[in-house]
């Protein structure tokens, strides 16, 4: 599994299930078939158009601010390792991403739209970001595959730490620590960093691909795994379709394969046209607007997306700036302690046997080794992808 062809096939081949290769024919296949197992798979495209800079891509340059910062290295930011030593920058970045200071797009509106008609049967996501359940997806049909702001605990004793009290503390940028005083340890919210499990959840749910009718990919690169594998479970004769700014995967290798390359908010909202969904779909994102009331804001001419994910790396930067304030010999201390061997920071320990993990990040030299070891979080250091874990 996982190493499919990517061959596109032949324009001259026939789709097997579908009537087309297009979106219009996967609305009817809908339709005639009553199709009411739907499987989506995201990653951080459709989040990019709410203002949430996509970490790795060059234009937004967050991690290349990240790294220009006082931290070893730019990833450090999800480093169990370095966040045990300094959780300061890894807030500052919470206090930016925290739920809430976000609205969810028209994509994030369109996977709700098919939870309340009934067609979901799961949503896979790589993003933290709790857009889609602020999108009304209740918590049941998401798999958070690398975790979320959703919950958080203390990273000693696991003791779970109240919700109300870790917004408070993230929005007054304070270090939360465990609320048994006898523990005091660091809180860290269950987001998947380096070297950690993946949550039980993906695992018990990742056959659900192979149940599915239907497969919706949007926004992701497909080249984290385990997650990237997933779509390949889907069975051959089952329509999968792409929605993304580029072909990813082995997507267009199958006969019934429909690619929409393009903005994943223009191609949901052709979606909801060929299902005749279109007014449902924007008025259930209108929903979501916070300042839908307020006039004065509908007055402002609204910011290109260039315009907010400038700012967003602008303000990120501003806030990790002030946040470091690590003296050089403690972050000459850290970095010692980082470049030990990869046993003595790595942070599983506690995972089950045979558990997938996210790879961990074993030194702050950018090695090569180091590089291809951080490639399924940033792609952009891809080197050979040959040697990476595969469901
Ligand atoms: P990625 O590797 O950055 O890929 C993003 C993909 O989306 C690329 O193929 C882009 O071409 C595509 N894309 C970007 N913008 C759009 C758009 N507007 N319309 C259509 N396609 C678009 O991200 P992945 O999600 O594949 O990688 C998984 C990482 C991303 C996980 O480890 C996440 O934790 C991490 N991440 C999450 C968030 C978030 O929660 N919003 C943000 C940034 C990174």
């Amino acid at each position: 599994m996982g190493n499919e062809s990517s061959t596109p096939v032949d324009d001259a081949v026939p789709p097997t299930t579908l009537h087309g290769r297009t979106i219009e024919a996967v609305a009817r296949y809908i339709e005639e078939k009553d199709v009411h197992n739907i499987v989506v798979m995201t990653g951080a495209g459709i989040s990019t158009s709410a203002g949430i800079p996509d970490f790795r891509s060059p234009e937004t340059g967050l991690y290349a601010n990240l790294a220009r910062l006082n931290l070893p290295y730019a990833e450090a930011v999800f480093d169990i390792s370095y966040f045990r030593t300094n959780p300061l920058p890894f807030y500052a970045l919470a206090h930016e991403l925290f739920p809430g200071k976000y609205r969810p797009t028209v994509t994030h509106a369109f996977i709700s739209l098919l939870h309340k008609k009934g067609k979901l049967l799961q949503l896979f996501t790589q993003n933290i970001d709790c857009l889609e359940r602020e999108a009304g997806v209740p918590g049941e049909k998401i798999v958070e595959a690398h975790g979320s702001f959703a919950t958080q605990r203390c990273i000693e004793c696991h003791t779970e730490y109240p919700d109300d009290k870790m917004k408070e503390m993230v929005m007054n940028k304070e270090v939360p620590h465990c609320v048994r005083k006898s523990c005091d340890g660091l809180v860290k919210p269950d987001i998947v960093f380096f070297g950690e499990a993946l949550p039980e959840a993906f695992h018990q749910k990742r056959g659900l691909p192979a149940r599915a009718d239907l497969a919706i990919v949007m926004g992701t690169s497909l080249t984290v795994q385990p997650f990237a594998s997933l779509p390949s479970f889907v069975r051959e004769e089952t329509p999968r379709v792409l929605i993304n700014l580029e072909r990813v995967g082995s997507f267009g290798s199958r006969p019934d394969d429909v690619l929409l390359l393009g903005d994943c908010d223009e191609g949901v909202r052709k979606f909801a046209d060929a299902l005749g969904w279109r007014d449902e779909l924007e008025e259930l994102w209108d929903s979501t607007n916070p300042n839908k009331d307020t006039k004065k804001k509908q007055q402002e001419p609204p910011k290109t997306r260039q315009e907010a994910l400038d700012d967003e790396v602008e303000k990120l930067t501003r806030d990790i700036d002030a946040s470091l304030k690590l003296s050089s010999q403690a972050n000459e201390r850290i970095r010692s302690e980082l470049e030990k061997p990869s046993s003595t920071v790595t942070s599983d320990s506690q995972s089950p046997p045979n558990s997938v993990t996210r790879d961990e990040v074993t030194s702050d030299k950018v090695t090569t080794q180091a590089a291809t070891d951080l490639v399924h979080v940033f792609p952009h250091l891809k080197e050979d992808r040959s040697d990476k874990p595969s469901l």
